[in-house]
């Protein structure tokens, strides 16, 4: 009987021993050094904020007395600012009125995973006409932006983006409180957004992904081939010699992912043997 105990203690002991020196992971270290740093959940005090948010076309006047065409949030550049208290529970009822899909993303923010506006993971792009409602109540106060997230690269630039701003429970005292957003256009020679947003990722939540990719890389060596041909800036023609065989191989790499995938590149895959 005392040799089987001893051994039930040697066997917890071992374990006890196994436990212990097992090596710390670095997701294990990050979660125990940040633990309490932050609260692990939002306290909801029951009040609501309710903003409605439409994206639609909209045209804001520039300083020269022109008229830009942009797409916004309520009509301006940023759009609305959305402020609230810490436990407060934000609600945004959106509507779509782009003539693309769209989501909301709050940026920073941890919010609920279906909140988050990632289009096809935590929820369906909302169809043009499409609404969605977005309620959370954020954990943390700070001055965060959000924005949509889909085609980013043109749907940005063209003026989807907010602020959001979460004060403290209790705000420290101060007179005023200003928010910046600074950003820049590009703009063509009409002096409207330059319309080739010039990104793979525009369209990587649509059909043409990899048709668009290859395009995009035929755009750029067409582009390299015309400005070294041209010979008109010196640094453009080195960067188009040195940066065309990378171009090119992109573009082979492209087109064969695209058949691969059964994605529709017959448009511009025609272009491509045209143009070489
Ligand atoms: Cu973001």
């Amino acid at each position: 009987m005392r040799g089987r105990s001893a051994s039930i203690v040697l066997v917890l002991l071992l374990v006890a021993v196994g436990l212990g020196c097992r090596p710390e992971t670095p997701a294990g270290r990050l979660a125990r050094e940040l633990k309490g740093a932050f609260p692990e959940r939002a306290a909801p005090t029951g009040t609501v904020r309710t903003f409605d948010i439409e994206a639609r076309e909209a045209e804001l006047a520039l300083i020269d007395g022109g008229k830009l065409r942009v797409w916004a949030y309520n009509g301006s550049v940023p759009g609305p600012e959305l402020r609230i208290r810490l436990g407060e529970t934000l609600r945004v009822r959106f509507t779509n009125r782009l003539p693309q899909p769209t989501t909301i993303h709050w940026h920073g923010v941890r919010v609920p995973n279906a909140m988050d506006g990632v289009p096809h993971v935590t929820q369906p792009p909302v169809a043009p006409g499409g609404t969605f409602t977005y309620e959370f109540t954020p954990k943390d106060a700070g001055s965060f932006w959000f924005h949509q997230h889909v085609r980013s690269s043109e749907q940005v630039e063209r003026g989807l983006y907010g602020v959001l701003v979460v004060e403290d429970a209790k705000p420290a005292p101060y007179s005023r409180d200003v928010v910046w957003v600074l950003d820049d256009w590009l703009l063509d020679e009409t002096h409207q957004i330059f319309d080739r947003f010039n990104s793979i990722s525009k369209s990587a939540f649509d059909k043409s992904y990899m048709a668009e990719m290859v395009s995009e890389h035929d755009d750029m060596a067409g582009l390299f081939q015309k400005e070294a041909k041209d010979g008109r800036v010196q640094s453009i023609k080195q960067l188009a010699s040195s940066m065309l065989p990378a171009v090119q191989q992109h573009q082979a790499l492209a087109t064969q992912t695209a058949s691969a995938v059964g994605a529709d590149v017959t448009a511009t895959t025609s272009q491509t043997q045209k143009g070489s």
